[in-house]
Formats: structure tokens, sequence, C-alpha cells
């Protein structure tokens, strides 16, 4: 495939959208921005819900590529997570299929995995085929969209690499994250790395950096040529200063999901 050059970015406002605009144009793409609020500083970004059909398909005219990022991003009732993640994710790839585009990059999450319990520091041990465990109606969502990626693929050759990211901030800010930490800059390694790979299929991947205490396999990333140059290791020993370690008797310790696996989800992580 042709490297894409046009990209629509949809969740342009939200947080990783916002770094996302920053640290993708420079690998030489022109971004077209999407959000159902208004992206600061950006006047010609769509302002619109995944839910307007026409709105997405004016979005996605003549683009080569999207990025996926729009939508709920923690637990949230049944209803709004359904008309967000399942049915936005729905119409956003129906419209891309109207238009043509070849190539998608889903922001899946880890919580489509997230009950998995959690294995040892630096073990690398979670394979990207480990059994769906959601935590959430939220993680549930993203394994719907892995599947609506695999079932565009196999029936309208769109390809995506779905991305199971684990915690995308300027630095990690908890013990969890030091295992499960995607730096800004990696993550927009990752993501030119899914967009310009070629043959993808559907690719499955874990979404996280270097991470000397890392809980999965990065293999399938690395296949796609992505090359993580961060590790959260140079903030361990001041976050489990403050912070200790994972306590295995802690619920919101003992899987991969965190705090997302109690009932209800404490915030933050
Ligand atoms: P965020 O909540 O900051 O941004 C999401 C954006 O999507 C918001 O600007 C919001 O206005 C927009 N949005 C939500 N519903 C929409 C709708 N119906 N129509 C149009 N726009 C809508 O989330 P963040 O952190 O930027 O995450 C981006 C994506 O990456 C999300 O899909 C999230 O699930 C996923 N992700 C993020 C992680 C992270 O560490 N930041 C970890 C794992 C997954
Ligand atoms: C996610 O999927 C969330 O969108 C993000 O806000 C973080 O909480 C992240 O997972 C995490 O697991 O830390």
């Amino acid at each position: 495939m042709t490297a894409p050059r046009t990209v629509l970015l949809t969740g342009a406002a939200g947080g990783l959208g916002t770094l996302m605009r920053e640290l993708l144009p420079p690998y030489g793409y022109t971004l077209r921005l999407f959000d159902q609020r208004p992206v600061e500083g950006a006047p010609d970004a769509i302002t619109a819900d995944l839910a307007d059909k026409e709105a997405l398909r004016e979005a996605v005219r003549g683009v080569d590529a999207i990025v996926h990022l729009a939508g709920i991003s923690l637990e949230a009732p049944f209803e709004h997570i359904l008309r967000a993640n399942i049915e936005g994710t729905y119409h956003l790839y129906e419209a891309a299929r109207e238009a043509g585009v070849r190539r998608i990059v889903f922001a899946s999450s880890n919580h489509a995995v997230g009950f998995t319990p959690r294995p040892p520091d630096g073990s690398g041990a979670i394979p990207v085929d480990t059994p769906r465990r959601p935590d959430t109606y939220y993680g549930l969502s993203k394994g719907f969209g892995e599947d609506l990626a695999s079932l565009y693929q196999d029936l309208h050759g769109i390809e995506t690499v779905s991305i199971r990211i684990g915690s995308c901030y300027a630095r990690p800010t908890s013990v969890r994250m030091l295992s499960i930490w995607l730096s800004p800059a990696d993550c927009a390694r990752l993501l030119h790395a899914s967009l310009t790979a070629p043959d993808v299929g559907h690719t499955v991947v874990y979404g996280s950096s270097a991470n000397t205490r890392l809980w999965w396999d990065l293999s399938s990333a690395r296949a796609l040529g992505y090359a993580p140059e961060d590790d959260s290791e140079p903030y361990a020993a001041e976050l489990i200063a403050a912070q200790g370690e994972l306590d295995p008797h802690n619920p919101g310790h003992a899987h991969l999901g965190g705090a997302f696996c109690t009932d209800p989800p404490r915030w933050p992580h």
C-alpha cells in the first residue's frame, strides 16, 4: 500500500488526540480533525457526533486512512457506551466502507482483556490472543471494535490495526502504569507503523513503551516496524516510594485492568 498522507483523526479534542495532533504531522501526515467538541486552535476541525452519518461521510471523503480515537474512554452507563463506542464505531466503519478507505487504526484498550490476572513484572507474558476478559462495559465495547474490524477485513478488505493501549500520558502516574505506560512519542511511532506497515489484515497489538516491567507481549507491534524508545523505569523509584508496590490481595491490583476491575470501578487507574 502507498503511505497514507491525509488521515482522519477522530477524538481530536481528547487527551490522546491533542498529543497526536502535535506528534503525527512531523511524520508527513496532513490531519483532518473530528470530535463532538470543538478542537482548540483548529477552526477547520469537524465538530460532530459519531451518530451523525452525514458528517462522517463528509469527514472520510478523500482521506487515505483513519485513526479512530473518539469515544467514551472510561466506564459509563451501558446506553452511553452503546451509542458512542459500539454504534459510533460501526457508523465510522460504514462510512469508511462507502468511501473506499482501506486502512483504520482503532484505539482499543487493555480493558478488553482487563480481567486477565496480572503476570510477573517484566515477563511480557500476556499474548495478543489471550482470551478476552473485559473488565467494564467500556472494555466490552473495545472487544466489539476489534471484532468489527475483523469482520470488515474479511468481508470488505478494510485493514485495521487494533491497538490495546495501556496508559498514554506524558508520564506514568501510578505503579501499575510502570508496566503499561505508552509514552506519547512511542504512541506516535506505533500509529505511524500501524498506518504504513503492508498487509496488516486485522492485527491486534498492545500499545506500550519498552517498559522494564512490561506485562504483555509486544511482538505483534514490533512486527509492524514499531521500535519503542522509551521505558517507564526512571519513574519507578519515586512512584513506589509514594504508593508502595502493587498488593496481590488488593482487588484493584490483581488484574491487568487495575481499579477498573473493582465494582464500582475506582478512578483513577
Ligand atoms: P478522551 O476522553 O480524552 O478523548 C476522547 C474524545 O472522543 C473526546 O474529545 C470526546 O469529545 C470524543 N468523543 C466521545 N464520544 C464521541 C462521539 N460520540 N462523537 C464524537 N466524538 C466523541 O480519551 P483519550 O484518553 O484521548 O483516549 C482516546 C482513545 O484511546 C479512546 O478511544 C480511549 O478509549 C482509547 N484509550 C486511551 C488510553 C489512554 O491511556 N489515554 C488507554 C486505552 C485506550
Ligand atoms: C483506558 O482505556 C483509559 O481510556 C485511560 O483513561 C486509562 O485509564 C487507561 O485505560 C489505563 O488502563 O490506565
